[in-house]
């Protein structure tokens, strides 16, 4: 092994000790308030990312993944478009939904964190109108 890619396999290795000390499940997404409705059917959600240890909001995520779907009426395959508009305030994103039929949307989000190596993920039900 040479020098680099031995320095290159300490370095991951560090970063695989780091990320079983504080990973991705350390996090999770929660619904912030009502959806509001907005113009052409679309909604309006808030989403609140904490810090599960000391439940404290997480400024400064980057969202980089949305997916709104059906699936807790049994219908995985009915999506809806779904965008991230930023940060609201402090911790909450927000993100425009326009579904196509009224009732509970799970919202999956892939999130990078700051000084997190690996992408949290989750995913929040919440009821929309049509
Ligand atoms: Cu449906």
């Amino acid at each position: 092994m040479s020098n680099r890619i031995r320095t290159g396999v300490a370095t991951l290795a560090l970063l695989f000790a780091a990320d079983a000390v504080a990973g991705a499940n350390d996090y999770r997404f929660e619904a912030a308030g009502q959806p509001q409705k907005a113009a052409d059917g679309k909604s309006i959600v808030l989403v609140r990312l904490v810090r599960i240890a000391d439940d404290k909001p997480v400024p400064g995520a980057v969202v980089i993944q949305t997916r709104a779907d059906m699936s807790p009426m049994s219908m995985p395959e009915m999506t809806a478009p779904m965008r991230a508009l930023g940060e609201s305030e402090p911790g909450v994103y927000r993100f425009e939904v326009q579904p196509g039929m009224a009732g509970p949307w799970a919202l999956t989000l892939a999130a990078k964190v700051q000084g997190e190596v690996e992408t949290v993920r989750g995913t929040v039900t919440i009821v929309l109108a049509k």
